[in-house]
């Protein structure tokens, strides 16, 4: 017996699946659904009319507004049963629909954890070809498997310098809890041992900027679908550009031109533009050696990377170029502070805001990207690079892991 009603409840949750078409031949909604929680349900009346509504029954027996658009994509952070109404008026009768979606705890346990990578691009850097390790014959789709492979096993990548990125995902939407944070990101960011400069949070912060997106068009890939900045403290610095565009052009094959040091081996290795007038090098150094330039991208004449430049946070504190220190800034870029300070690591989807800097209300998002957002060359350091390892839904538990057993083989 039930069999038959986990099977029913398969078959219904199968229906209401984001993929597959629910439209019934009236209304195009179902008088229920079943769908597990932290999974879409699009909901997409069949009638048009001059203005829609949805609305949820609270505890207390008022509607609350969810929307009004036509298309509404139901989302929920916990199990139960979630009373909507759908209203279209269309200047005559109009429509009106109830139903409950009920929601359900996911068959298959969710990770908490990075799960899928959609995307690999590196700008050029110099563990660029390391991290993840190139080799002959591997190609973009190839790489984005590393990339993958890597952040779902808590490996770091490297973004290379600015403008590189990484997009990833998870097996589950990230609900957008009011008032919380909701994911966080691992990177290699570390203070100094010098008392001074931990004490200003300096040391190794090579901030990213992070981006989100929710699959809007409910296809599984970050597409059609609309990015969003997530406005970190240094959003409204009147030193951060916006619109910034830098395009690296491939080494040439000229002749290396040391450094007097010798620790920087070709100082004009790959140059850079950018749109507001500025040019540079990404220098080869002594310490890596292999190519800086993606080698699966190794067709390409020039990589082009859009996005937000940050100020630079790297102040040579020695002045001899011994000893630079990499300031965090306050809050809201990836590889930014140490992964032991948690919750400057974690991110707010509240914080997304669209291309003019306007706010966005996100239900939750699939898909998040992150690029290196300071140009910025610090001598025998190299070029400033984000490195992120997986990430985390602050959202769901993190099982204590089982301890090895002693018995197994
Ligand atoms: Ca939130
Ligand atoms: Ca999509
Ligand atoms: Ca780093």
């Amino acid at each position: 017996m039930r069999h038959t009603i986990l099977l029913y409840m398969l078959a219904a949750l199968f229906l209401a699946a984001c993929h597959d078409n629910v439209e019934d031949v009236s209304s195009g909604l179902n008088d229920y659904y079943y769908v597990e929680r932290m999974k879409k349900l699009r909901l997409s009346p069949a009638y048009k009319g001059a203005s829609y509504r949805w609305t949820m029954k609270t505890p207390d027996g008022r509607d609350s507004l969810l929307s009004a658009e036509r298309t509404y994509i139901f989302l929920a952070e916990k199990e139960g049963t979630y009373g909507i109404t759908f209203t279209l008026d269309d200047g005559m009768r109009g429509y009106k629909h109830s139903f409950p979606v009920v929601v359900l705890h996911e068959e298959t346990e969710y990770s908490p954890y990075t799960a899928r990578v959609y995307e690999y691009r590196p700008a050029p850097g110099q563990f660029v070809n390391t991290m993840p390790f190139y080799e002959t014959g591997d190609t973009e789709e190839t790489m984005r498997q590393k990339a993958e492979d890597d952040l779902v096993n808590d490996v770091m990548i490297t973004l290379g310098a600015w403008g590189g990125y990484v997009t990833f995902g998870f097996d589950h939407t990230v609900i957008n809890v009011p008032g919380k944070k909701d994911f966080c990101i691992k990177g290699n960011a570390f203070y100094s041992d010098i008392p001074a400069y931990k004490e200003q949070k300096g040391g190794s912060a090579e901030p990213g900027v992070v981006m989100v997106a929710l699959d809007t068009n409910c296809n599984g890939m970050p597409d059609e679908d609309e990015w969003y900045e997530l406005a970190g403290s240094e959003y409204h610095n009147p030193m951060t550009r916006h619109g910034y565009e830098i395009t690296y052009s491939h080494p040439d094959g000229h002749q290396p031109v040391r450094d007097p040091t010798g620790i920087l081996t070709d100082t004009l290795y790959i140059p850079w533009r950018d749109n507001f007038g500025g040019k540079g090098f990404v220098a080869k150094n002594m310490y890596h050696t292999q190519s800086y330039w993606p080698q699966w991208l190794d067709r390409e004449d020039v990589l082009t990377f859009r996005g937000t430049r940050l100020p630079d946070n790297g102040v040579d504190e020695s002045r001899v170029g011994t000893y630079y220190v990499l300031y965090s800034y306050p809050w809201g870029y990836a590889d930014n502070h140490p992964n032991d300070y948690g919750d400057l690591c974690a991110f707010d989807i509240s914080w997304a805001v669209d291309k003019d800097g306007t706010p966005v209300c996100l239900p939750g998002i699939d898909f998040i990207r992150v690029y290196t957002g300071v140009n910025q060359y610090c001598g025998w350091t190299g070029e400033t690079s984000t490195e992120v390892a997986r990430a985390r839904d602050l959202h769901i538990e993190v099982k204590p892991s089982i301890p090895d057993d002693p018995l197994a083989e």
